[in-house]
């Protein structure tokens, strides 16, 4: 299959476009920006972003978007350049669409909890570039969620972790995907559950590092080690790479141990910290057994091993943290700064050696700012979050400048700038925080839409605005309106992803399995009742079945269809479960009978011509 057009295709709908806008009609229907598209020569640049972006239908985009979905709980995938909205991958909150949270084994693991905030997709990767196997999720509720990338479902979410207190510093993956890391935004008294008042928030209350180990064959994840930290408020985090890998560093705030209003108290301070962490160190002390047991798992005290962490002084409360390729320079965003930081790694490490510090803080050394910074960029107000091309340079958002601020590593002279409309959070670059950026797109992330489209009401959408860093000078090509609410998201290059679309016979190991409608049917052990069940074009087999008041009933339902596309729905009328099940899958679904009488179940994704016709009845007697 064919990723991008053709040459001659482009140049043939590029005339197209070309001779639409001429007479004027390409710009009267782009009727809110009108007035740049109006100006003498704009059309021209109107019908060269529309050929860039582009994809004629049949054609597919070059670049999976993984985009969180905030507070939604989901991953939304967007094709870039098109920036449609290709699926939606359920991860912390019910999706009757696919039928996730309501099967039996999805609920399970969803827990208690039906709502997630999703911050930080993080996708595997194999010497500091993407691999296409997995992609880790954070959710503020002290969880990590891992998506397979084989079939762009959620199959395992740990967590909540205990000590952990929002998780907003995550999913953040080391190079070889040896961890994925945790933070702390909101410390609290730990273990969980131990009451204590918030004037004694300095001295009595804790925030915690976690590194969550990931088995390299399978992606399973598991606590690897915990660290207690001073109660500062952890942000963002990165990990170190080539130069700087062993390392994890986290941003933090109130670093002044302050309450109530943050906004005034814990802001006086000129500087805050970025907490640098020796991740390998961290992991031989756990497998030592160094820590004390804390809310059932070990905690080491930093205290104790010398060189676990330091401190390095950022401007005051930074945002995001980000490692360049190469991994020498790291990146400190203060976003109520006119400049992000530089830090050299080899001068950090040489200050480590020297013990050229300013001090400690709960026993963890300060490094002496003077001696690792290595330059000041004046990339302007607000700077949240930065991103990485394939020539050495830096793109990073100006929150309060509304605006992408593009610069050089080593010469930092900021080169360009193009506005965003509107207050531009993080953004992503084309494998831009990898070892190997690609340029050519990056995505602004956008917190306000202000009137960029047609009005839906008070509950806005969010805005994404897709830009070409091909050239010298970046160009705005299109805006794209997007689910709450993406925080951050990663582009890969579609060719490292090759998805399955049918789960195979052979590898259906589900106990409750049926593959031939001769064996579907009813089997009881008291009052639990099984239903082996068999969805095919277009049955659903039983096509009804008899059971009694209070039982407990399970529903094993697979879809035996080996052909693409071909999904089956199972809903059940006043009851509270619709399933799909793919092609070769096999799902279960458990409730209890409630009172008498006959329920109508039915296929709800429409598959065949006889759709309409693949429907059962359950009788209750
Ligand atoms: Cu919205 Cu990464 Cu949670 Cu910045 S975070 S913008
Ligand atoms: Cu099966 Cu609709």
């Amino acid at each position: 299959m064919e990723a991008v057009m053709n040459t001659s295709r482009k140049r043939a709908v590029f005339l197209a476009l070309a001779a639409i806008a001429a007479t004027g009609l390409l710009t009267a229907r782009c009727a809110p920006s009108g007035p740049k598209a109006k100006r003498a020569g704009a059309v021209s640049d109107t019908a060269a972003a529309a050929m860039k972006v582009y994809v004629a239908p049949g054609d597919l985009d070059e670049y999976y978007m993984f985009a969180s979905g905030g507070h939604s709980g989901q991953v939304y995938i967007y094709g870039v350049p098109s920036m449609r909205h290709l699926a939606t991958i359920p991860v912390f909150t019910p999706y009757p669409a696919t039928g996730y949270g309501f099967d039996d084994d999805t609920k399970k693991m969803l827990g208690d909890l039906s709502w997630g905030d999703v911050h930080h997709p993080s996708l595997s990767e194999t010497n500091g570039d993407y691999d296409g196997r997995w992609l880790f999720v954070n959710d503020m509720n002290g969880r990590i969620a891992r998506i397979d990338l084989r079939d762009f479902k959620t199959r395992q979410i740990i967590g909540p972790v205990p000590n952990v207190s929002g998780n907003h510093g995550s999913a953040f993956v080391t190079p070889n995907t040896e961890y994925s890391v945790m933070a702390s935004r909101f410390s609290i008294p730990i273990p969980k559950g131990t009451p204590v008042e918030v004037a004694k928030y300095a001295t009595e209350y804790k925030g915690v590092v976690t590194g969550i180990k990931i088995d390299p064959k399978n992606g399973n994840m598991s606590i690897g080690w915990q660290i207690m930290m001073p109660p500062f408020d952890y942000d963002l985090g990165d990990a170190g790479k080539s130069a700087s890998d062993g390392w994890v560093f986290f941003t933090s705030y109130n670093t002044e141990r302050a309450t109530g209003k943050l906004e005034v108290t814990s802001t006086q301070r000129d500087r805050d910290y970025i907490a640098a962490i020796d991740w390998r160190l961290a992991e031989k002390s756990a497998a030592e057994g160094k820590g004390t047991m804390i809310g059932g798992i070990k905690v080491i005290d930093p205290k104790t091993v010398p060189g676990l962490v330091y401190f390095m002084p950022c401007g005051k409360s930074p945002h995001g943290v980000d490692v360049a390729p190469g991994g020498k320079w790291i990146i400190g965003s203060g976003k109520l700064q006119g400049v992000t930081t530089v830090f050299n790694w080899e001068k950090v490490q040489t200050a480590m050696r020297n013990k050229d510090t300013t001090g400690d803080e709960d026993g963890i050394p300060v490094l002496r700012y003077e001696s690792i910074k290595e330059a000041e960029v004046p990339v302007g107000l607000g700077p949240l979050h930065t991103q990485f091309g394939p020539d050495g340079y830096a793109y990073t958002s100006l929150f309060v400048d509304s605006a992408i601020a593009k610069w050089k590593l080593g010469t930092w002279e900021v080169v360009d700038k193009v506005p965003m409309s509107y207050s531009i959070g993080h953004l992503s670059a084309a494998e831009g925080d990898t070892e190997h950026p690609q340029g050519k797109y990056l995505v602004g992330l956008n917190k306000l839409s202000h009137g960029r489209h047609l009005s839906v009401g008070p509950s806005q959408p969010e805005s994404s605005q897709l830009v070409d860093i091909s050239g010298d000078k970046m160009k705005l090509l299109l805006d794209a309106f997007t689910e709450p609410e993406p925080h951050y998201a990663q582009m890969i290059n579609a060719n490292r992803l090759h998805p399955i679309e049918v789960y195979p016979k052979e590898e259906n190991k589900h106990p409750l399995a049926v593959w031939d409608v001769k064996d579907a049917g009813l089997t009881r052990n008291g009052s639990k009742v099984l239903v082996k069940m068999v969805e095919v074009r277009s049955t659903i087999t039983p096509t009804d079945f008899e059971i009694k008041e209070g039982d407990e009933v399970t529903l094993a339902i697979t879809n035996i269809e080996q052909t693409t596309d071909m999904l089956h729905g199972l809903g059940m009328l006043d009851y509270n479960f619709n399933i799909v099940v793919d092609p070769g899958e096999t799902k279960t679904v458990t409730f209890k009978a409630k009172k008498k009488g006959v329920y109508p179940y039915y296929c709800t994704n429409f598959c065949s011509a006889l759709h309409q016709e693949m429907q059962g009845y359950m009788i209750v007697r």
